[in-house]
């Protein structure tokens, strides 16, 4: 699945493979380097999701599905385009179909599953990004809206919360800009007044539209904001680390912006779990009540995204959290 597309398919499906690209687990994109067709439907062969298009799928005869005709083989060439709506597409090509035992091929995907496992114990450690938002996820419910801001904590997202309905997250994937989350999850609230809510954000991105605090107190919106508060840009402060000789610049805020307190200035809601003797009570009260509420999350200002595949690099070039260019 593109990040757009989480969702279409339970992240636990055994069929599922997670999010290819970027920021995708290896045995994905590694699964995408030995596919020999692949039906892409409703998507755009964006960057992020295939690194250098002449690296991307390089085994793969094309079948590109969607309903903007000049999508079709726009970036990558392909053997067969179909314009239209991708459900009926779909529908329509699975009696052309034979029925055919992939034990070979689902075989060789859980071998590159199990050489390169998704998650590690260590990242579910508390204070660490995926223990959160797992947590979070248990105490939302199934039936959650999420929405996020743009960086890491989007991409952790991205990687970590067990998405079970397509559209369930709502996130800036084309332009990226941060800003979205708030906004969007107080629209996601007025729209499924009886679903809960959750937006995801950055401190960077928060600031963005912060104002929005106030519109979310004045429409009494029932939506959770979870502050990943690394005190930086994190993804500028990554790229800056990985690639520019950890010449950090402009990425972090010396300044400690207390957001519980500016939540509460505007009348909503706030916990910060900083120093919290019990977090998860806290975070369980947090959840637990109606309405409009802030919750700040301290984040190691260095946990990283993991794996990444650099800019302008075939998805095959996957580098760690412990890769640094010299
Ligand atoms: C409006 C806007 N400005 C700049 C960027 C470039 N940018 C992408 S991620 C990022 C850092 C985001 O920081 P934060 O919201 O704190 O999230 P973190 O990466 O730390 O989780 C920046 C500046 C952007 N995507 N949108």
């Amino acid at each position: 699945m593109t990040l757009m597309g989480l969702g279409i398919l339970p992240s636990d499906h055994p069929l599922s493979l997670g999010m290819l690209g970027m920021h995708a687990s290896r045995a994905t994109n590694l699964a995408m380097e030995e596919c020999d067709l692949l039906i892409a439907a409703g998507v755009r062969f964006d960057d992020r999701a295939t690194g250098r298009i002449s690296g991307f799928c390089p085994r793969a005869k094309v079948i590109h599905v969607d309903i903007d005709a000049s999508e079709i083989g726009k970036l990558r060439p392909v053997d067969a385009g179909i314009t239209g709506d991708a459900r009926r597409a779909l529908a329509d090509l699975l009696p052309q179909i034979r029925r055919r035992d992939r034990g070979e091929w689902n075989g060789c995907i859980r071998r590159l599953q199990q050489d390169n496992p998704r998650f590690h114990d260590q990242d579910f450690a508390p204070g660490q990004p995926f223990q959160l938002i797992r947590r979070v996820a248990e105490l939302a419910g199934p039936r959650a809206l999420i929405s996020t801001d743009v960086g890491k904590h989007q991409m952790w997202v991205a990687q970590a919360y067990p998405f079970t309905d397509p559209r369930q997250l709502l996130t800036s994937g084309g332009l990226g800009t941060m800003g979205f989350g708030l906004p969007a999850a107080i629209g996601a609230a007025l729209a499924f007044p009886e679903r809960p809510v959750i937006c995801f954000s950055g401190d960077g991105s928060l600031q963005m539209n912060i104002q929005e605090l106030a519109t979310a107190v004045e429409q009494e919106v029932d939506i959770k904001i979870v502050v990943l508060n690394n005190q930086s840009l994190g993804l500028v402060r990554q790229q800056q680390r990985l690639f520019y000789e950890q010449h950090y610049f402009a990425s972090s805020y010396r300044i400690a912006v207390d957001f519980a307190a500016i939540a509460r200035g505007f009348g909503m809601r706030a916990y910060d779990l900083t120093g919290a003797d019990n977090p998860d009570a806290l975070l369980q009260q947090a959840l637990g009540q109606p309405g409009p509420c802030l919750i700040n999350v301290p984040i190691d200002i260095e946990a990283e995204v993991s794996p990444m595949v650099p800019p302008g690099a075939a998805n095959t070039t996957m580098i760690g959290a412990d890769y640094v260019r010299n």
